[in-house]
Protein backbone atom coordinates (compact mmCIF):
# COMPACT_ATOMS: atom_id res chain seq x y z
CA UNK A 1 0.00 0.00 0.00
CA UNK A 2 1.53 3.35 -1.28
CA UNK A 3 1.74 6.54 1.46
CA UNK A 4 -1.28 8.20 -0.02
CA UNK A 5 -3.81 5.26 0.27
CA UNK A 6 -2.96 4.03 3.83
CA UNK A 7 -3.35 7.76 4.39
CA UNK A 8 -6.84 7.67 2.82
CA UNK A 9 -7.60 4.43 4.83
CA UNK A 10 -6.72 6.06 7.73
CA UNK A 11 -9.38 9.29 6.85
CA UNK A 12 -11.98 6.80 6.27
CA UNK A 13 -11.66 5.08 9.63
CA UNK A 14 -11.77 7.90 11.07
CA UNK A 15 -14.59 8.90 9.02
CA UNK A 16 -16.44 5.62 9.72
CA UNK A 17 -15.92 6.27 13.39
CA UNK A 18 -17.41 9.66 13.52
CA UNK A 19 -20.14 8.22 11.74
CA UNK A 20 -20.44 5.71 14.15
CA UNK A 21 -19.68 7.93 17.16
CA UNK A 22 -22.84 10.11 15.05
CA UNK A 23 -25.57 7.94 15.15
CA UNK A 24 -27.77 8.54 18.19
CA UNK A 25 -29.00 5.82 20.50
CA UNK A 26 -32.50 4.66 20.18
CA UNK A 27 -33.38 5.88 23.88
CA UNK A 28 -36.76 7.14 25.03
CA UNK A 29 -36.20 11.06 24.51
CA UNK A 30 -38.98 11.96 26.20
CA UNK A 31 -40.12 10.61 29.86
CA UNK A 32 -43.31 11.46 31.74
CA UNK A 33 -42.82 11.28 35.26
CA UNK A 34 -47.10 11.28 36.02
CA UNK A 35 -47.31 8.06 33.32
CA UNK A 36 -47.48 5.55 36.00
CA UNK A 37 -50.19 7.64 38.03
CA UNK A 38 -53.02 9.10 36.55
CA UNK A 39 -54.02 12.57 37.46
CA UNK A 40 -56.80 14.14 38.37
CA UNK A 41 -59.08 16.83 37.41
CA UNK A 42 -61.91 18.39 39.10
CA UNK A 43 -64.61 19.52 37.06
CA UNK A 44 -64.67 23.71 36.88
CA UNK A 45 -61.71 23.51 39.14
CA UNK A 46 -58.49 24.99 38.69
CA UNK A 47 -55.97 24.42 35.56
CA UNK A 48 -53.63 21.17 36.15
CA UNK A 49 -49.98 21.17 34.94
CA UNK A 50 -49.90 17.43 33.03
CA UNK A 51 -46.40 17.08 34.35
CA UNK A 52 -44.06 19.25 36.12
CA UNK A 53 -41.42 16.60 35.71
CA UNK A 54 -41.84 15.73 32.30
CA UNK A 55 -37.60 15.31 30.88
CA UNK A 56 -36.53 15.61 27.61
CA UNK A 57 -33.13 14.89 25.67
CA UNK A 58 -33.33 15.11 22.06
CA UNK A 59 -31.37 12.73 19.69
CA UNK A 60 -28.51 15.14 19.16
CA UNK A 61 -28.33 15.51 23.05
CA UNK A 62 -28.55 19.46 22.67
CA UNK A 63 -31.00 20.91 20.59
CA UNK A 64 -34.12 20.01 18.90
CA UNK A 65 -36.17 21.55 15.71
CA UNK A 66 -39.80 20.29 14.56
CA UNK A 67 -43.11 20.01 16.23
CA UNK A 68 -44.48 17.71 19.56
CA UNK A 69 -48.52 16.71 19.04
CA UNK A 70 -50.00 16.57 22.59
CA UNK A 71 -52.91 14.28 21.66
CA UNK A 72 -56.38 14.29 24.16
CA UNK A 73 -58.09 11.62 23.47
CA UNK A 74 -61.69 11.81 24.88
CA UNK A 75 -64.46 10.14 25.28
CA UNK A 76 -67.11 12.56 24.49
CA UNK A 77 -69.50 13.29 27.16
CA UNK A 78 -70.79 17.16 28.44
CA UNK A 79 -67.62 18.74 29.04
CA UNK A 80 -65.70 21.40 27.75
CA UNK A 81 -61.87 20.82 27.80
CA UNK A 82 -59.21 22.29 26.90
CA UNK A 83 -55.42 22.42 26.51
CA UNK A 84 -52.86 25.03 26.38
CA UNK A 85 -49.03 25.45 26.97
CA UNK A 86 -47.84 28.97 29.24
CA UNK A 87 -44.43 28.58 27.83
CA UNK A 88 -43.58 31.55 25.35
CA UNK A 89 -40.07 31.91 24.31
CA UNK A 90 -38.69 33.31 20.71
CA UNK A 91 -39.01 30.67 17.56
CA UNK A 92 -41.42 28.53 20.13
CA UNK A 93 -45.22 28.87 19.40
CA UNK A 94 -48.31 26.72 19.57
CA UNK A 95 -51.57 26.55 18.44
CA UNK A 96 -53.21 26.81 21.52
CA UNK A 97 -55.83 26.87 23.44
CA UNK A 98 -57.20 23.74 22.02
CA UNK A 99 -60.73 23.43 22.71
CA UNK A 100 -62.74 20.67 22.86
CA UNK A 101 -66.76 21.28 22.74
CA UNK A 102 -68.99 19.48 24.54
CA UNK A 103 -70.38 16.60 23.24
CA UNK A 104 -67.72 16.10 20.71
CA UNK A 105 -65.86 12.36 20.77
CA UNK A 106 -63.19 13.86 18.71
CA UNK A 107 -59.22 13.64 19.58
CA UNK A 108 -57.54 17.04 19.71
CA UNK A 109 -53.92 17.78 19.02
CA UNK A 110 -52.10 20.76 20.86
CA UNK A 111 -48.82 21.05 18.66
CA UNK A 112 -45.53 22.67 20.14
CA UNK A 113 -43.68 24.23 16.78
CA UNK A 114 -40.01 24.82 17.61
CA UNK A 115 -38.96 26.33 14.68
CA UNK A 116 -35.44 27.18 15.22
CA UNK A 117 -33.18 25.01 17.06
CA UNK A 118 -33.79 25.16 20.31
CA UNK A 119 -31.51 23.96 23.32
CA UNK A 120 -33.18 20.86 25.12
CA UNK A 121 -33.85 22.52 28.37
CA UNK A 122 -36.20 24.77 26.66
CA UNK A 123 -38.54 22.35 24.66
CA UNK A 124 -38.48 20.25 28.38
CA UNK A 125 -39.88 23.78 29.99
CA UNK A 126 -42.44 24.12 27.27
CA UNK A 127 -43.73 20.19 28.22
CA UNK A 128 -43.85 20.86 31.76
CA UNK A 129 -45.99 24.22 31.06
CA UNK A 130 -48.52 22.29 28.54
CA UNK A 131 -51.84 22.59 31.05
CA UNK A 132 -55.86 20.80 30.81
CA UNK A 133 -58.87 21.74 32.31
CA UNK A 134 -62.61 20.43 31.96
CA UNK A 135 -65.49 23.08 32.83
CA UNK A 136 -69.47 22.21 32.12
CA UNK A 137 -72.30 21.24 33.56
CA UNK A 138 -71.96 17.50 34.10
CA UNK A 139 -69.24 15.01 34.18
CA UNK A 140 -67.76 12.10 32.47
CA UNK A 141 -65.51 10.12 34.85
CA UNK A 142 -64.32 7.84 32.02
CA UNK A 143 -60.27 8.55 31.78
CA UNK A 144 -58.75 11.00 29.46
CA UNK A 145 -55.77 9.53 27.58
CA UNK A 146 -52.85 12.55 26.83
CA UNK A 147 -50.74 11.64 24.52
CA UNK A 148 -46.87 12.64 23.41
CA UNK A 149 -45.60 12.41 19.35
CA UNK A 150 -42.26 14.16 18.78
CA UNK A 151 -41.27 15.23 15.03
CA UNK A 152 -38.00 15.84 14.50
CA UNK A 153 -37.55 18.28 11.42
CA UNK A 154 -35.90 16.34 8.87
CA UNK A 155 -34.04 19.03 7.83
CA UNK A 156 -32.10 19.16 11.28
CA UNK A 157 -32.11 15.22 11.58
CA UNK A 158 -30.55 13.47 8.22
CA UNK A 159 -31.70 10.23 9.87
CA UNK A 160 -35.39 10.94 9.90
CA UNK A 161 -37.31 10.91 6.46
CA UNK A 162 -40.71 12.37 5.59
CA UNK A 163 -42.49 9.41 4.55
CA UNK A 164 -45.30 10.33 2.21
CA UNK A 165 -47.91 10.14 5.21
CA UNK A 166 -46.21 13.55 5.53
CA UNK A 167 -45.08 11.92 8.79
CA UNK A 168 -41.00 12.12 9.96
CA UNK A 169 -39.95 8.23 10.35
CA UNK A 170 -37.72 6.73 11.82
CA UNK A 171 -35.35 3.10 10.81
CA UNK A 172 -33.45 1.16 13.85
CA UNK A 173 -31.21 -1.98 12.48
CA UNK A 174 -31.29 -4.71 15.37
CA UNK A 175 -28.42 -7.03 14.79
CA UNK A 176 -29.41 -9.80 16.77
CA UNK A 177 -30.34 -13.18 14.81
CA UNK A 178 -34.01 -14.13 15.29
CA UNK A 179 -36.40 -15.47 12.85
CA UNK A 180 -39.02 -13.66 10.89
CA UNK A 181 -41.57 -13.80 13.11
CA UNK A 182 -39.72 -13.15 16.43
CA UNK A 183 -38.29 -9.85 14.60
CA UNK A 184 -41.56 -9.02 13.85
CA UNK A 185 -43.15 -9.70 17.55
CA UNK A 186 -40.03 -7.27 18.90
CA UNK A 187 -40.55 -4.60 16.86
CA UNK A 188 -44.45 -4.27 17.61
CA UNK A 189 -43.13 -4.29 21.33
CA UNK A 190 -41.06 -1.11 20.95
CA UNK A 191 -42.03 2.12 20.48
CA UNK A 192 -40.34 5.50 19.92
CA UNK A 193 -41.02 9.18 20.32
CA UNK A 194 -44.49 8.03 20.78
CA UNK A 195 -45.03 6.03 17.70
CA UNK A 196 -45.41 2.09 17.65
CA UNK A 197 -42.32 0.47 15.93
CA UNK A 198 -43.20 -2.27 13.49
CA UNK A 199 -41.01 -4.46 10.89
CA UNK A 200 -40.17 -1.25 8.16
CA UNK A 201 -42.36 -1.05 5.21
CA UNK A 202 -40.50 0.28 2.31
CA UNK A 203 -42.69 2.08 0.22
CA UNK A 204 -40.61 4.00 -2.54
CA UNK A 205 -37.40 4.03 -3.53
CA UNK A 206 -36.96 7.22 -1.38
CA UNK A 207 -37.83 5.42 1.66
CA UNK A 208 -35.69 2.47 0.55
CA UNK A 209 -32.86 5.07 -0.17
CA UNK A 210 -32.89 6.32 3.46
CA UNK A 211 -32.42 2.65 4.90
CA UNK A 212 -29.58 2.13 2.75
CA UNK A 213 -27.55 5.61 4.18
CA UNK A 214 -29.01 4.56 7.59
CA UNK A 215 -27.76 0.79 7.82
CA UNK A 216 -27.41 -0.49 4.82
CA UNK A 217 -27.49 -4.33 6.84
CA UNK A 218 -28.87 -7.39 5.31
CA UNK A 219 -32.32 -8.09 7.62
CA UNK A 220 -35.46 -8.86 7.60
CA UNK A 221 -38.40 -5.99 6.93
CA UNK A 222 -42.61 -6.11 6.81
CA UNK A 223 -43.34 -8.19 4.06
CA UNK A 224 -45.17 -11.77 3.31
CA UNK A 225 -47.39 -14.02 1.57
CA UNK A 226 -48.31 -16.99 3.31
CA UNK A 227 -50.87 -14.51 5.55
CA UNK A 228 -53.46 -16.76 4.26
CA UNK A 229 -51.11 -19.85 4.54
CA UNK A 230 -50.51 -21.93 1.82
CA UNK A 231 -53.18 -20.39 -0.20
CA UNK A 232 -51.97 -16.22 -0.12
CA UNK A 233 -48.71 -17.64 -1.31
CA UNK A 234 -47.68 -15.06 -4.50
CA UNK A 235 -49.28 -12.55 -3.07
CA UNK A 236 -47.44 -10.28 -0.97
CA UNK A 237 -48.57 -7.71 1.72
CA UNK A 238 -46.82 -5.03 4.43
CA UNK A 239 -47.93 -7.80 7.11
CA UNK A 240 -47.46 -4.77 9.86
CA UNK A 241 -47.74 -0.84 9.92
CA UNK A 242 -49.93 2.01 8.55
CA UNK A 243 -49.98 0.05 4.89
CA UNK A 244 -51.69 -3.39 6.80
CA UNK A 245 -54.94 -1.56 7.00
CA UNK A 246 -54.89 -0.28 3.57
CA UNK A 247 -57.87 -1.15 1.57
CA UNK A 248 -56.46 -4.56 0.22
CA UNK A 249 -54.79 -4.87 3.25
CA UNK A 250 -51.00 -3.44 2.30
CA UNK A 251 -51.00 -5.44 -1.05
CA UNK A 252 -47.71 -4.78 -3.48
CA UNK A 253 -46.00 -6.31 -6.20
CA UNK A 254 -45.41 -9.33 -7.39
CA UNK A 255 -48.78 -10.05 -5.77
CA UNK A 256 -51.56 -12.20 -7.93
CA UNK A 257 -53.38 -10.93 -10.86
CA UNK A 258 -56.82 -11.14 -8.80
CA UNK A 259 -55.63 -8.31 -6.47
CA UNK A 260 -55.66 -5.02 -6.86
CA UNK A 261 -52.68 -3.15 -5.28
CA UNK A 262 -52.50 -1.03 -2.50
CA UNK A 263 -48.57 -0.16 -3.32
CA UNK A 264 -46.73 0.05 -6.65
CA UNK A 265 -43.56 0.29 -5.49
CA UNK A 266 -41.53 -2.98 -5.14
CA UNK A 267 -37.40 -3.89 -4.85
CA UNK A 268 -37.16 -7.63 -5.99
CA UNK A 269 -33.36 -9.00 -6.74
CA UNK A 270 -32.95 -10.83 -10.01
CA UNK A 271 -35.50 -13.77 -10.15
CA UNK A 272 -36.87 -12.76 -6.51
CA UNK A 273 -39.73 -14.16 -5.30
CA UNK A 274 -38.46 -17.71 -6.06
CA UNK A 275 -39.28 -19.92 -2.98
CA UNK A 276 -42.97 -20.34 -3.29
CA UNK A 277 -44.34 -22.09 -0.85
CA UNK A 278 -40.69 -22.50 1.02
CA UNK A 279 -40.48 -18.68 1.40
CA UNK A 280 -42.94 -16.56 2.38
CA UNK A 281 -41.02 -13.60 4.63
CA UNK A 282 -39.73 -10.76 2.86
CA UNK A 283 -35.46 -10.07 3.65
CA UNK A 284 -33.69 -6.74 3.15
CA UNK A 285 -30.36 -7.46 1.13
CA UNK A 286 -27.41 -5.42 3.03
CA UNK A 287 -24.55 -3.83 1.00
CA UNK A 288 -26.26 -2.90 -2.06
CA UNK A 289 -29.54 -1.15 -3.46
CA UNK A 290 -31.33 -2.53 -0.81
CA UNK A 291 -33.10 -5.59 -3.25
CA UNK A 292 -35.86 -7.84 -1.64
CA UNK A 293 -35.52 -11.31 -1.59
CA UNK A 294 -38.09 -14.38 -0.54
CA UNK A 295 -37.11 -16.17 2.75
CA UNK A 296 -38.19 -19.14 4.82
CA UNK A 297 -39.35 -17.32 8.34
CA UNK A 298 -36.70 -19.84 9.93
CA UNK A 299 -33.85 -18.33 9.33
CA UNK A 300 -31.58 -16.15 11.47
CA UNK A 301 -31.51 -12.78 10.38
CA UNK A 302 -31.23 -8.94 12.17
CA UNK A 303 -34.38 -6.86 11.36
CA UNK A 304 -35.09 -3.43 10.22
CA UNK A 305 -38.01 -1.35 12.55
CA UNK A 306 -39.38 1.55 11.34
CA UNK A 307 -41.59 3.64 13.68
CA UNK A 308 -44.08 6.50 11.83
CA UNK A 309 -47.49 6.55 11.37
CA UNK A 310 -48.79 4.53 14.23
CA UNK A 311 -49.33 5.73 17.74
CA UNK A 312 -47.61 4.36 20.92
CA UNK A 313 -50.14 1.56 22.33
CA UNK A 314 -51.75 1.79 25.94
CA UNK A 315 -49.68 -0.86 27.05
CA UNK A 316 -46.76 1.62 26.46
CA UNK A 317 -47.67 3.86 29.25
CA UNK A 318 -46.61 6.80 26.75
CA UNK A 319 -49.40 8.89 27.90
CA UNK A 320 -50.82 10.94 30.67
CA UNK A 321 -54.10 9.47 32.38
CA UNK A 322 -56.28 11.76 33.32
CA UNK A 323 -59.09 11.05 35.94
CA UNK A 324 -61.99 13.38 35.86
CA UNK A 325 -64.12 13.90 38.74
CA UNK A 326 -66.94 16.31 40.08
CA UNK A 327 -66.68 18.78 42.22
CA UNK A 328 -68.41 16.81 45.34
CA UNK A 329 -69.25 13.62 44.54
CA UNK A 330 -66.77 11.27 42.86
CA UNK A 331 -63.44 12.88 43.89
CA UNK A 332 -61.12 10.62 46.08
CA UNK A 333 -60.70 11.92 49.72
CA UNK A 334 -57.91 14.01 50.82
CA UNK A 335 -55.13 11.64 51.44
CA UNK A 336 -55.79 8.72 48.68
CA1 LIG B 1 -42.64 2.76 5.65
CA1 LIG C 1 -44.03 -17.59 -0.80
CA1 LIG D 1 -35.88 -16.29 -2.49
Amino acid sequence: MCKQNIRKSILYSILGMLFLASTPAFSQVLTITNQTTDRTMIVNGSTIVLDSGMTFTSRNGSTFRGTIDVILDRPGGALNEVLTCTFAKNGFSHNGPRNVSSGSTASTTLTLTFSVATANINVQNALQAVTYRAFGSSINTQKRYIWFMVKEDPAFNTEAYVHADTMTHYYQYSGSAVTWTTAQANAIASYYYGMRGYLATLTSAGETSKIVAINNSTGWIGGSDDWNGASSDGTWKWANGPESKAANGGTFPRSGSAYTLDYAYSNWGASEPNGATAENKLEFLGGGTGQWNDFADANLLGYHTEYGGERALLTDKNYIGINVFGNNSLQPAAGF
